[in-house]
């Protein structure tokens, strides 16, 4: 886009001041002020020090107001016009650094040398008009500039030219809506459906520290509907960080836990309690546990367990190793992410398993980067 001439902009002004004389509607600012500046800047610099090299009005905001693509800085403001007052969301994607401000106060700060990269901050703006300013530098390399916000809709949409934000109220039977914060009697660490739309949940030995103690799991079964809880504690065994599965008849199977157990729980929703089932062969702490087809239960990438999974036929209360699925890859890969330098896949040690189109099953870390897809079971 090219940068408009001031003299373009005085006849804006001249034409809108004709408009207001004769006494018709001022039509809202259509368009984004914008203030170019030439500089090399490893960050956003104090704007009012400095003089822009240009100025001009832009439909958008974005990077064509400007044929510079290295050492220069932007500055777009407009008016912004919140229909209804409720909490609007903004974000920037920007290489490097940029800022977005609305009546003066930082909303997303996504200042700095970066490649591109989305920030977000939300605010309460109350129904009527706002300035917005958007701040952007950058240095050298790359460059990207881009500016939008979102309300209730779950996408994200540029700020028009005339400041007029949309509000959409989205409807929480489609969508859902968060209902206030309630007292739970424990810190969750395990969390399952009953068939009938109550959750059983468990800590450890403790409700809200790390296990200590003797064994035992604080554990409720959560009813929706009134929101109450039935206490369910278990004396034999600590679930905690247990692997755990639920099978066809909706028992829930907590293996291991707390600290590298062989044993083996099941929950019964009929009877609302816990029952012994036979041990595991190998002791397991933060195990992956899957249902497989057959109601059968696959734990595997346990702590202790190193590269070896079982198998538990509830039909028979046993348990039998998997020797034909070597985990080796998978504990390995884990091993090398906990040895390095600031480990972000440190707590990657519980892995989730899923079970798709009957015979495939997928591998992912509690990072959300599925390691292993696709991949067929092979006993
Ligand atoms: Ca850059």
């Amino acid at each position: 886009m090219t940068p408009q001439r001031p003299r373009c902009r005085r006849l804006a002004l001249l034409l809108a001041g004709l408009l207001a004389a004769s006494s018709m509607a001022l039509p809202a600012s259509a368009d984004f002020d914008y203030e170019v500046y030439d500089g090399s800047f490893d960050e956003l610099p104090v704007f009012s020090g400095l003089t822009p090299i240009a100025t001009g009005q832009s439909s958008t905001i974005s990077l064509g107001v400007t044929s510079q693509t290295d050492t220069f800085a932007l500055v777009f403001t407009n008016t912004l016009n919140a229909p209804t007052t409720g909490e609007y969301e903004f974000f920037t994607n920007s290489d490097d650094g940029s800022r977005l401000y609305i009546d003066g106060s930082l909303v997303v700060d996504n200042d700095g040398l970066h490649g591109a990269r989305v920030r977000t901050g939300a605010t309460t703006l109350t129904a009527g008009t706002h300035t917005l300013r958007v701040e952007f530098f950058e240095k050298t390399g790359g460059q990207v500039l881009e500016v939008g916000y979102k309300t209730g809709n779950p996408d994200y949409e540029p700020i028009p030219a005339d400041g007029q934000l949309a509000f959409i109220q989205l409807d929480p039977a489609d969508y859902g809506l968060w209902g206030p914060v309630i007292t739970w009697p424990h810190i969750a660490i395990s969390a399952a459906n009953l068939p009938d739309g109550r959750v059983l949940s468990w800590s450890s030995t403790e409700t809200n520290a790390f296990p200590s103690g003797p064994t035992f799991t604080h554990a409720s079964v959560f009813d929706p509907v009134g929101e109450s809880f039935l206490n369910v504690d278990s004396n034999f065994h600590d679930m905690f960080c247990a692997g755990i599965s639920t099978l066809e008849s909706g028992v829930i199977v907590a293996a291991g836990g707390n600290p590298s157990d062989r044993r083996t729980s099941s929950f019964d929703p009929a009877t609302l309690t816990w029952n012994a089932l036979s041990d595991m062969n190998d002791l397991r702490w933060y195990g992956t546990n899957v249902t497989l087809p057959d109601n059968t239960i696959w734990a595997t990438f346990a702590k202790d367990a190193g590269n070896r999974s079982e198998r538990y036929d509830p039909a028979t209360d046993t348990w039998t190793q998997t020797p034909n699925a070597n985990m080796q890859t998978l504990v390995s890969e884990q091993s090398a992410i906990n040895a390095a330098p600031n480990p972000s896949g440190a707590l990657g040690q519980e892995w989730w398993a899923h079970m798709a189109e009957e015979s495939f099953l997928w591998l992912g870390t509690p990072d959300t980067v599925i390691k292993k897809a696709g991949k067929k079971v092979a006993w």
